[in-house]
């Protein structure tokens, strides 16, 4: 099995009782009306019924038999009420199985719950009712007009270029299929670090292949924009937002856009961010570069998406801070098309972070949230991740803005603060590769996003489960003991890179590996030693007052807890304390001791969990099993060398032996900092 199938497998269902009880709706799929994802969907169950059942299942329209399953586009108001537009019902009537909902999209996503219901050996005797809980949900592809992927690990870019518009790869549809399965609706093709080819019209039509194929699958094209186009595209002297002709080039240009794509679904920009332009190359702020792109969609139902991933190079001052800051003053000033798009923490996907703190703070401004899919600062494909209890973590902690229980993602469903455009963004990590996301594993993060996109009130054991009973086994025992490796893996990773809250000290450039002496940089936020500021006195960053304040961009109740040493989750701790090397934790030991324990830990985790691999063999496909085996050996090199690395530099300023019952390195400290210039030799 290569993988190419993701959760979408449709094997033939072993079972027979499982596969009688199921065969009872397969006579025929009938739709309702003439529209073209109504027709996919009963494509979809067509090609399911075939895999799983092995039923040669017609589609008909309106048909008045019984023992099918009928798709309709419901107008009974009982019956879709409290439906949100592309919720669904699924349930028994007349000897048929319906499903019902408001919108055709809709249907598709009950199609696809009912399809994994099947593949996961659910009974399907109870009605189902299930909506979305945020509107937009979305994948941000950070793939180049050239074929390479920002940040991707898994082979080149799914977007063929140079054979668009005329030929459609297959992929595009197997893509759509395993979005739409998730109920993702939309999606920004290109890399945010974006180029003005996007918006010639050369590239439009290519752009319009890809919207046509994803259309009938719900899905809604977004281009991420260069606030610079109107000057490298257009021909024009500047791109202030506020100069008449710029204003007019993004209106022609939002019109032009839509003469191809009638249902596009807005921009995304990255603006005055890591040296991309924007409208603080001219004074203005990042409100009037919004508001303006705004303007140009006023006549059209698209939305602009800005990021308020921004940071200037102070080296005074602290990068946390910064969004915030820039941000504050516009509370309030955004048109209402626009959405803010905020990464889940406030540096940049480190594996643990605080939820950032302009959740719950900007009650005038719509924000979404961003999650990092690929793995860039999380073992990218050699590394088993699963991401579901990262997300969660951030989604279900209490901002406590409007009193307990205003958990990040009821800012981000839009209910905290009344939002009806509520947005949830995850960087895709999708590829060329035949697999799609490198790691066999990966899959499970793009799968996981997806799911608790449509519902983040899923937990992390049943989305893997899920996932586990589509991809690799429904044997119910290897199930437990696969989900039991995906739920240690997380915890298992920071153990081994970033324990106690430590963060940012990885390879520079390439973000692969430990580089915790990285010192010099083209910025000095860029480097290890702004963030762990290790000293001879202790370890960790004190945002409490002391180097920054930050700790009071967040409520009272997270300043009692977080913003005292005594009392903070030591998960969280060096987030915003310098703790003395020789403090004792609640855990009992000192900070030092503590921080080798879990080094060392790490390790351990990885080699039990290479062992419970091992012991998995006869229920994995051989071809994924070895995969896994032989990346889980380079996870275990490479959490030795992680380990060593930190543990041998803190050392140095710790000054305290290794504790007596673990072993030291059989390296030196130079020795591991020569693994690391390797990765830059030209
Ligand atoms: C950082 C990545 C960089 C992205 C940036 C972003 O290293 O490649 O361009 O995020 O989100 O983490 O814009």
């Amino acid at each position: 099995d290569d993988g190419s199938r993701l959760w979408l497998k449709y094997d033939l269902i072993k079972d027979q009782k499982q596969k009688l009880s199921y065969q009872k709706y397969t006579k025929f799929i009938s739709i309702s009306a003439n529209h073209p994802t109504l027709q996919k969907t009963a494509e979809e169950l067509q090609m399911g019924f075939a895999g799983l059942l092995g039923t040669k299942t017609n589609i008909v329209s309106n048909n008045s038999q019984a023992g099918g399953v009928v798709l309709e586009v419901s107008t009974n108001q009982a019956l879709t009420n409290d439906l949100a537009n592309d919720g669904f019902a699924i349930f028994a009537q007349k000897g048929n199985l319906v499903i019902s909902s408001k919108s055709e999209a809709g249907v598709l996503y009950g199609a696809f719950e009912l399809l994994r219901r099947i593949q996961t050996g659910q009974s399907l005797n109870e009605n189902i009712v299930s909506s979305p809980k945020i509107k937009i949900r979305m994948l941000n592809h950070w793939d180049n007009a050239n074929g390479t992927v920002e940040r991707g690990y898994a082979g080149s870019s799914i977007w063929k270029w140079n054979e668009l518009p005329f030929r459609i790869d297959p992929r595009y549809i197997a893509y759509a299929r395993a979005n739409a399965s998730l109920g993702i609706n939309a999606t920004s093709i290109n890399n945010v670090n974006a180029s003005s080819r996007f918006l010639t019209a050369e590239y439009l039509e290519k752009i319009k292949a890809v919207a046509d194929v994803l259309r009938p699958y719900g899905i809604k094209v977004f281009i991420s924009v260069n606030f610079r186009s109107p000057r490298t595209l257009g021909g024009l002297k500047t791109s202030d937002p506020l100069d008449p002709e710029v204003r007019k080039w993004w209106n022609e240009k939002t019109k032009e856009i839509h003469q191809y794509i009638p249902d596009f679904g807005g921009y995304l920009v990255k603006a005055n961010s890591e040296g991309e332009p924007g409208p603080q190359d001219y004074g203005r702020t990042h409100a009037d570069g919004a508001n303006m792109l705004a303007e140009a969609m006023k006549p059209f139902s698209g939305i602009v998406i800005w990021r308020a991933f921004v940071y200037n190079a102070d080296p005074n001052g602290d990068r946390f801070k910064e969004a915030y800051e820039q941000f504050k003053p516009l509370d309030g000033k955004f048109d209402e098309k626009v959405i803010v798009q905020v990464k889940n923490g406030p540096i940049d996907f480190m594996p643990r972070e605080p939820f950032h703190p302009m959740f719950g703070n900007f009650p005038n401004t719509k924000l979404g949230i961003e999650f990092q899919i690929t793995q860039e600062y999380l073992g990218q494909s050699t590394h088993l991740t699963y991401l579901a209890p990262m997300f969660k973590e951030c989604l279900d902690t209490d901002t406590y803005s409007k009193g307990k229980g205003s958990t990040v993602a009821k800012v981000i469903d839009g209910s905290l603060y009344n939002n009806p455009n509520s947005l949830i963004a995850g960087v895709a990590n999708t590829g060329s590769d035949a697999n799609w996301c490198g790691h066999p594993f990966n899959q499970a993060n793009w799968y996981a996003f997806g799911r608790l996109a449509w519902d983040y009130t899923l937990s992390s054991e049943k989305i893997a489960n899920e996932w586990i009973g589509m991809t690799l086994t429904n044997d119910e025992k290897a199930k437990i003991q696969i989900n039991e490796i995906m739920q240690k893996s997380l915890p298992t990773y920071i153990s081994y890179t970033y324990p106690l809250g430590l963060h940012h000290m990885m390879g520079e450039g390439h973000h692969y590996g430990p580089e915790p002496w990285l010192t010099k940089a083209a910025r000095p936020d860029w480097t290890s030693i702004y963030y762990h500021k290790a000293d001879s006195v202790g370890l960790g960053f004190d945002r409490t007052g002391k180097l920054s304040n930050a700790i009071k961009l967040y409520s009272k109740e997270i300043n009692e807890t977080w913003g005292n040493p005594e009392k903070c989750d030591l998960n969280y701790l060096l987030w915003f304390h310098h703790i003395a090397w020789n403090k004792k934790l609640s855990t009992g030991n000192t900070l030092w001791e503590e921080l080798c324990y879990r080094y060392y830990n790490g390790v351990v985790e990885v080699q039990k969990l290479q062992k419970d691999w091992l012991k998995l063999q006869p229920y994995i496909d051989t071809e994924t099993f070895a995969s896994v085996n032989a990346r889980l050996k380079t996870q275990e090199k490479e959490s030795i060398w992680w380990r060593d690395a930190c543990v041998l530099y803190f050392k140095d300023f710790s000054k305290m032996p290794i504790p007596n019952s673990l072993t030291p390195p059989n390296r030196s400290l130079e020795e591991v900092k020569k693994i690391v210039e390797i990765y830059h030799l030209r």
